[in-house]
């Protein structure tokens, strides 16, 4: 080694330099190189995946060895040695249709390249990500919930400093309390506010059926990261709850290649979540399922929904699919599609069509091509919940049926739908406590429906029906003046 002018000459800039992290830039594969370029699996990996999943989340750039990206082994390269000398080093490939690009896309390549180069320069010292968070209580209008934010300094080589989080509410019937120091956070390691959480107020006159609460990270009164948690309004009954801190009895792996399990390589809550390849990326050519066994009985729910945090990363031609059954496991309908790559991020579908149903069951399942095998799906905190007496209305779930408003009402309800039925018969009723009916109201295909002339009924609670053919039934506790 090093009988080269070359190969020395960027060994003494090493040694001077002294680098945390480093990038040996090549082309054209569009794809991060990690070390060793011998080995079929990478050192570290839970390092090099932890930050690649967050810096290639904008361009999509699968990353791993050179012989998963490739197909070929590469010895005694620039990042190999920097990873023998304690640097964390990339080989990025960058993207492109040969070694001499037309010069109509190097903008575009330059520009998909350059959030790399800054993440790779912040980690190497210190860095400050949304790591958990943890939400308590019920959003409904008066009342207050908890939030707990945990942080990490994903950064190698300092101390995050005057580290402060600020939880920033999307709708100004949302009161939160003050942002709160965390101190200083040490390299790789985390910090939390268990003991003194966010307040988050909502407003005794609020209407919406959900908000989002930012969470924005700053170090030295700089911006690091940020986080957006989506909040269904109403008492919320949690149906099931999985952290992956106590292993994967509660699901079934099947299908070929390597089988979802467990991962510890990153995890949002905890030091563990689940995912299809743990300590690597996936292998090409399999299809395989990660199934939760409880089956769910919605027969008297009256909003579904299902929440969890997730972060992948997928080569062009594979993907994951989240679904569900409603005949015990014999059909599966797609949910969602996961393609690309993005950093951790929180998933909500508020699954209203699922109302009635006695049986339904869940799973995800991957499918990898015969070329180039990614890092894969990472999910935790899986949570099937129901929500009762909630707010209906415009909502930022994947799912939007009805808006209620208002709510308190005095004179009148208006009850519109944002997702039109045409031809479809809709009823709508209101009821009182004891279940007696105030008011019905029929329309075909309607887009809105109100019912008037509620001025003298008594103030108190009552209950709005709304039955939609396709989409199910609703019932909305209704507040009157
Ligand atoms: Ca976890
Ligand atoms: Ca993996
Ligand atoms: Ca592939």
């Amino acid at each position: 080694p090093f009988s080269e002018p070359e190969s020395s000459a960027v060994r003494d800039f090493m040694a001077q330099v002294l680098p945390k992290t480093a990038f040996s830039t090549h082309s054209t594969a569009g794809s991060y190189l990690m070390p060793y370029g011998y080995n079929t699996s990478p050192p570290a990996f839970e390092i090099y995946s932890e930050w690649a999943s967050v810096f290639l989340s904008e361009n999509d750039y699968p990353y791993g060895v050179t012989f998963q990206m490739l197909g070929y082994t590469s010895c005694g390269t620039t990042r190999d040695f920097m990873h023998s000398e304690g640097i964390y080093g990339w080989t990025p490939e960058i993207d492109g249709s040969g070694f001499w690009p037309p010069q109509s896309t190097i903008f575009d390549l330059v520009g998909e390249n350059v959030f790399p180069l800054f993440y790779q320069s912040w980690i190497a010292g210190a860095f400050v990500d949304v790591q958990s968070h943890e939400l308590g209580g019920n959003a409904i209008p008066g009342e207050t919930m908890e939030l707990t934010v945990e942080v990490k300094n994903v950064g190698v080589g300092a101390t995050a400093e005057n580290v402060i989080v600020e939880v920033t509410p999307s709708h100004p019937g949302i009161t939160v309390s003050a942002p709160q120091s965390y101190g200083s956070v040490a390299p790789r390691s985390r910090a939390d506010n268990l003991g003194t959480s966010f307040e988050i107020t909502l407003d005794p006159n609020f209407t919406e059926s959900s908000f989002e609460l930012t969470l924005v990270t700053t170090q030295d009164g700089i911006f690091n990261d940020q986080m957006v948690l989506t909040v269904q309004t109403g008492e919320k009954e949690v149906l099931y709850f999985d952290n992956a801190e106590n292993g994967a009895s509660n699901w079934i792996s099947s299908g070929t290649g390597i089988l979802w399990s467990v991962v510890l390589d990153d995890a949002y809550s905890g030091t563990q979540c689940f995912g299809d390849s743990n300590g690597g990326n996936g292998e090409n050519n399999t299809q395989n399922s990660f199934e939760l066994l409880p089956t769910f009985d919605f027969s008297g729910a009256q909003q579904p929904a299902i929440s969890f945090v997730s972060k992948y990363s997928f080569e062009n031609g594979d993907r994951v699919d989240f679904q569900m059954s409603l005949d015990a496991g014999i059909s599966w309908q797609t949910l969602d599609s996961f393609e690309g790559a993005e950093s951790w991020h929180e998933k909500n579908y508020l699954l209203q069509n699922l109302q009635g149903e006695a049986s339904v069951n869940f799973r995800f399942t991957l499918f990898n091509d015969s070329f180039i095998p990614a890092d894969g799906f990472y999910f935790d905190d899986f949570e099937v919940a129901n929500y009762t007496n909630g707010i209906l209305g415009n909502s930022d779930f994947e799912f939007n049926v009805v808006g209620v408003s208002p709510n308190p009402f005095s004179g009148q309800i208006v009850v519109k739908w944002f997702d039109t039925v045409d031809f479809a018969l809709i009823k709508v009723g209101l009821f009182d406590l004891q279940g007696r009916a105030i008011d019905m109201k029929l329309g075909y295909g309607p887009k809105e429906i109100t019912i008037n002339g509620l001025e003298n009924l008594s103030s108190g609670l009552y209950f709005l029906r709304i039955e939609d053919p396709v989409k199910g039934q609703f019932v909305q506790k209704m507040i009157k003046q």
